[in-house]
C-alpha cells in the first residue's frame, strides 16, 4: 500500500499498535506462560496482530466518522476481554471459556474473593483507551477518505499472510495444536487469547452438534474398551462394608504437600495424620478436576467419568443421562444426600443433584448461618460439620452422603481466634494465609468425627476423605519453591496435583491401617466404594478401578493430558523420571500416551453426546428402579 493509503487508516494502525503492545504487556506480566525458546517468544509477540487487524478492519467498510468511532469501540470490547482473561486467570490459573462465562449464577456468590482478585495496577489497562479517545477527537483523524476496494482487498490479504505465517510457525513449534485442545496456555501461546476464543467459540459449536448426531454405535467401541479395562476387585475387601453408611468428606483446596507436614514444629494437619494412623491413606492419589474446580470432583466421584476438558459439565450438561452412585444405591435401598451450606444453585448443584438422583440436599437455606459464625464463603467448617452431625442423625440408614467444606477456600480468610497455626511466611499472601485455614479445616473435621463418633453412626459407616482439588495455583510457584525448599518445575507442579484420600473404616482399618503407594485418582473412588460395599458394577460404564485390586495399574490421567505411571510423569510434552525429576527418555512415556487421550477422548463423548441415554442394559434396571421408587412414595 502506498503511503497515501497508510495515511486513511492511521488510526486503525495507531489502534493496533496499541492494543497489540499491551496484549503482551500482560502476556508477561498476567500470564505464567511458558518460554523456552526465542521462535516461543516470538511467537508469542506476533500473536495478537492478526486478529486485532481482521477486527478493526472491519471498519474499513464504515464511512469516515463511523470507522474510527467502531475502531475505539473495538478497542474498548478487546480490553474488557483482555482484563476477564487477567481477573479470571489470577484464581484459576486458566483463560475464560464460552462454557464458563455462562456459570453468571456462580458469580453473584464469589464475593470476596471477586474483589480481591481486582489490582489498582489494572487501571493501566485503560490508559491506551484514553490516547485513542483523545486522537478520535483530533480533526486530523475526524475525517479519512475511504479506501479503494483494491486497498481494501490488500489489506485482508496481509491479515490473511500475518494470520498464516503466525499458525506456520506455531505448527512447527507444537505439531497438532489444534488437534490436541486439552491445553488452553499451549493455544494462547501460539495463536493469541483473541484467536484461542475465535477457535473455542468453534468447539462450542462442535460440541452442540455432537448430541444431535450421536447413537447407540457411539457407545459400543466405549463399552468394549471399558469392559478390556475391568479389573477384578480385591477379594478380602470386597463387601467389608456391605450395608454400612458412605460419608463422603470432600475437603475444600486441600493438597497432599501439607500432610505430615510441620511449621515451625507444628503439625498443619494434626488430626488427618492421626487419622491415617488408622485408616488406608493413598499418598499418589491425584485430583482431576478441571474448570469446574469442586463440582468437577463431585462429577467424578459419583460417576467415574472425568469432567470437561473445558466448562464445567454441572452446567454444560445436567440434562444428560448419567448412571450415578445415589441412583445405583437405591436399588439397594440407600438414602442419598449433600451437605453444603451455599446456595443450591452455585455450581448448577440443585439441578444436577436431581439429575444423579440424590434424594435431599442440605443447602445454605437448612444452616443457621449467622455474621458470627461466618468468614469468606460463608459458614465455618467447624459450625458447619457441627450442625451437619445434628441433620445426619435424623437420616434414614443406610445413607450415601457427602459434606463439603468451604473455609479452606481462596482467599483464605480466618478470623483470629481461629487461627492454630502461624501463617507461612513468603512473597505469597495466598500461600501464606493457606495454612492457617487448612489447620482450621482439620480441627473441623476432627470435631465431627469425635461428634459422629457418639451416635450410633460411627460403627456403622464408612468415611472416605479427599482433596477436591489444588488450593494453590501454579502463580505462587516462587512461594511454593520456598516451602517445599526445591524448584517448582512443570514436574513438581504435576506432583503438587496429589490430594489426600483416605479411607477409614471402623473396625477394620484401626486394627491394620496401611499407607499404598500405587498411582490413583479421583476417578477410582467409585469402584473402591462400591466393592467395599460389595455391590457389582461390571454392568457400569466407568473408567476408574477399585483401588485394592491387585490388577489395578498404577496409572492416572488429570485432565488438562498429563499423566502418571509407577515411575513416570508426562507434561507438556516432557516424559519425566520421578525418582530424579529430570527428563527421561520419551519412549518410556510412549506406550501410555494413547491411553490417557483414549480415557479423555471416550470420557467426553459420552458427554457431548449423551451416549448413556442409550446404554440398554441399564436403561431396563433403571426403569425398574424408579418404578420402585414411585411405589414406596406413593
Ligand atoms: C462452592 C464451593 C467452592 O460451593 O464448593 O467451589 P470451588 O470454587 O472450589 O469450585
Ligand atoms: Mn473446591
Amino acid at each position: 500500500m502506498r503511503k497515501k493509503s497508510f495515511s486513511k487508516i492511521s488510526f486503525l494502525l495507531i489502534a493496533t499498535l496499541l492494543l497489540w503492545l499491551k496484549t503482551y504487556i500482560v502476556y508477561k506480566t498476567s500470564f505464567d506462560i511458558k518460554i523456552e525458546n526465542f521462535t516461543q517468544e516470538f511467537i508469542l509477540f506476533i500473536n495478537p496482530l492478526s486478529f486485532l487487524l481482521l477486527i478493526f478492519g472491519i471498519g474499513l467498510f464504515m464511512k469516515e466518522k463511523n470507522r474510527n468511532r467502531y475502531i475505539f469501540g473495538a478497542s474498548i470490547f478487546v480490553t474488557v476481554l483482555l482484563i476477564s482473561n487477567m481477573v479470571f486467570y489470577r484464581f484459576f490459573n486458566d483463560f475464560l471459556t464460552i462454557p464458563v462465562l455462562f456459570q453468571t449464577s456462580n458469580m453473584g456468590d464469589l464475593g470476596s474473593s471477586i474483589t480481591s482478585l481486582f489490582l489498582p495496577t489494572d487501571l493501566l489497562m485503560f490508559v491506551d483507551l484514553g490516547i485513542l479517545y483523545w486522537l478520535l477527537k483530533k480533526p486530523t483523524f475526524r475525517s479519512t477518505s475511504l479506501l479503494t476496494r483494491k486497498e481494501k482487498s490488500a489489506y485482508f490479504l496481509l491479515v490473511a499472510a500475518v494470520f498464516f505465517f503466525n499458525l506456520g510457525l506455531a505448527e512447527t513449534e507444537r505439531p497438532q495444536l489444534l488437534t490436541r485442545s486439552f491445553d488452553r496456555e499451549m493455544l494462547v501461546k501460539n495463536i493469541s487469547v483473541y484467536n484461542f476464543h475465535i477457535y473455542d467459540a468453534f468447539l462450542q459449536s462442535k460440541t452442540s452438534a455432537q448430541r444431535a448426531l450421536a447413537d447407540s454405535d457411539n457407545l459400543t467401541e466405549i463399552e468394549n474398551y471399558v469392559n478390556a479395562n475391568r479389573k477384578d476387585s480385591e477379594e478380602d475387601l470386597k463387601g467389608i462394608a456391605e450395608g454400612r453408611n458412605v460419608i463422603l468428606l470432600s475437603l475444600e483446596s486441600l493438597q497432599s504437600f501439607v500432610i505430615n507436614e510441620k511449621l515451625n514444629g507444628e503439625e498443619i494437619t494434626p488430626y488427618l495424620n492421626d487419622l491415617i494412623n488408622e485408616s488406608y491413606y493413598f499418598d499418589n492419589f491425584y485430583h482431576q478436576t478441571g474448570q469446574g474446580k469442586t463440582s468437577d470432583s463431585e462429577f467424578i466421584v459419583d460417576n467415574s467419568l472425568y469432567p470437561l476438558g473445558r466448562g464445567a459439565v454441572f452446567f454444560t450438561n445436567s440434562n444428560n443421562e448419567y448412571h450415578a452412585t445415589p441412583e445405583l444405591l437405591k436399588d439397594h435401598g440407600y438414602y442419598s444426600t449433600v451437605f453444603h451450606a451455599n446456595n443450591k444453585s452455585f455450581w448448577n448443584r440443585d439441578l444436577m443433584y436431581k439429575t444423579f438422583g440424590y434424594d435431599r440436599f442440605f443447602d445454605v437455606n437448612d444452616y443457621n448461618v449467622t455474621e458470627e459464625n461466618s468468614i469468606g464463603w460463608g459458614l465455618k467448617d467447624i459450625d458447619f460439620f457441627e450442625q451437619s452431625v445434628q441433620h445426619m442423625d435424623d437420616l434414614p440408614q443406610p445413607f450415601y452422603t457427602r459434606l463439603i467444606t468451604l473455609t479452606n477456600h481462596f482467599p483464605f480468610e480466618l478470623g483470629e481466634e481461629d487461627r492454630f497455626i502461624d501463617e507461612f511466611d513468603s512473597n505469597s499472601k495466598t500461600l501464606n494465609q493457606y495454612i492457617p485455614t487448612v489447620r482450621y479445616m482439620d480441627e473441623g473435621v476432627k470435631r465431627f468425627i469425635e461428634s459422629l463418633k457418639e451416635t450410633d453412626v460411627y460403627e456403622n459407616s464408612i468415611i472416605i476423605l479427599y482433596g477436591d482439588h489444588y488450593g494453590i495455583s501454579e502463580n505462587h510457584n516462587v512461594a511454593m519453591g520456598k516451602f517445599l525448599g526445591k524448584e517448582v518445575t512443570p514436574f513438581e507442579v504435576v506432583q503438587l496435583q496429589r490430594v489426600p484420600f483416605i479411607v477409614h473404616i471402623p473396625g477394620v482399618t484401626d486394627q491394620d491401617p496401611q499407607t499404598i503407594s500405587k498411582v490413583s485418582g479421583q476417578i477410582d473412588i467409585r469402584p473402591t466404594i462400591m466393592s467395599l460395599l460389595g455391590i457389582d458394577t461390571s454392568e457400569q460404564i466407568q473408567f476408574g478401578t477399585d483401588v485394592f485390586s491387585d490388577d489395578k495399574l498404577s496409572f492416572t490421567v488429570l485432565r488438562d493430558g498429563s499423566f502418571i505411571t509407577e515411575n513416570n510423569v508426562y507434561t507438556r510434552g516432557i516424559c519425566y523420571d520421578k525418582q530424579t525429576g529430570q527428563p527421561a527418555d520419551q519412549a518410556i512415556c510412549d506406550p501410555y500416551m494413547e491411553k490417557a487421550k483414549q480415557e479423555l477422548n471416550y470420557s467426553d463423548e459420552i458427554i457431548y453426546g449423551d451416549l448413556l441415554r442409550f446404554y440398554e442394559k441399564n436403561a431396563e434396571v433403571e426403569t425398574e428402579a424408579t418404578e420402585k421408587a414411585e411405589n414406596t412414595n406413593n
